[in-house]
C-alpha cells in the first residue's frame, strides 16, 4: 500500500493518534542504502476516526485516496471522549489548507456532524458498523443532519470507506483536471470488469445448458 510522508509537530511524536501520509516511493540516498522519499505537499484530505477500533474498516478509505494520489492526513479524534480536539481541529481545518474532511465513527455517531458544525468545509460521514445495532445507530446519528449543517453520508462499513475517498476525489477533481482523469480511468476498469463477469456468467450458464 503507497504511504506518504509529511514532517510536522504531530509526526515528531507530540501526538500519536495523529499520522500523516507516507511517500509510495522507496528512494536510494548518497550511500546506496533505501530510503523513504519524503512527500512535501500538504495534505488536502482530513480523515478523522472516534477510535482506532474503527481503522480496519478507515483503512479501505486511506488505500483509496492513496490509489488517486491525495495527499491525507489520519488522526483519532471523538467528538465525546475529546470534545475540545474535535472542535480546535474542525474549526482551523480549512486555515489548515485541508479541502475535504472525512468522519468515521460508530455508536451514538456524533463526529462528522460536529466536523461539519464548525467548518464549511465538505464533510463525509462513514457510518462504522456497530456489534450492537449492525451499523443502523452509526448511519442515523450521522445521516441525520438538521438542515443548514450538511453532512454527505455514504453506506455503513467498508463500501462506505471506499466511496468516501472517491467522494473526496470527485470534489477535489472539479479543479483538477489530472485527478479527473485517474477517475476516468478508474471507472472505465470498473466497466471492464463488469464486461469480464458477465462473459465468464455467460460462459457458465451456457456450459450448464
Ligand atoms: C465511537 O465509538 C468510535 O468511532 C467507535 O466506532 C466506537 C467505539 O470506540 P472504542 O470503544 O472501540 O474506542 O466513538
Amino acid at each position: 500500500m503507497a504511504r506518504r510522508t509529511k514532517k510536522s509537530e504531530d509526526d515528531a511524536g507530540k501526538d500519536p493518534s495523529s499520522s500523516k501520509s507516507k511517500s509510495k516511493a522507496k528512494a536510494k540516498d548518497a550511500k546506496g542504502a533505501d530510503s523513504i522519499e519524503v512527500d512535501t505537499r500538504d495534505p488536502v484530505v482530513a480523515v478523522v476516526m472516534g477510535s482506532d477500533s474503527d481503522f480496519p474498516v478507515v483503512a479501505g478509505c486511506i488505500e483509496t485516496l492513496e490509489e488517486f494520489d491525495i495527499p491525507y492526513e489520519a488522526r483519532v479524534v471523538s467528538a465525546h471522549r475529546t470534545p475540545e480536539k474535535a472542535h480546535k481541529f474542525a474549526s482551523t481545518a480549512r486555515l489548515k489548507g485541508f479541502r475535504v474532511l472525512i468522519a468515521a465513527a460508530g455508536g451514538a455517531a456524533h463526529l462528522a456532524g460536529v466536523m461539519a458544525s464548525l467548518t464549511t468545509l465538505p464533510v463525509i460521514g462513514i457510518p462504522i458498523q456497530t456489534p450492537t445495532l449492525g451499523g443502523a445507530d452509526s448511519l442515523y446519528s450521522t445521516v441525520q443532519m438538521p438542515a443548514g449543517v450538511p453532512v454527505a453520508t455514504v453506506a455503513i462499513g467498508k463500501a462506505g470507506a471506499t466511496n468516501a475517498a472517491l467522494l473526496a476525489a470527485e470534489i477535489l477533481a472539479l479543479s483538477d483536471d489530472t485527478l479527473h482523469d485517474r477517475l476516468q480511468s478508474f471507472r472505465a476498469a470498473m466497466r471492464r470488469t463488469v464486461a469480464q463477469k458477465n462473459a465468464r456468467l455467460r460462459e457458465k450458464i451456457a456450459d450448464n445448458g
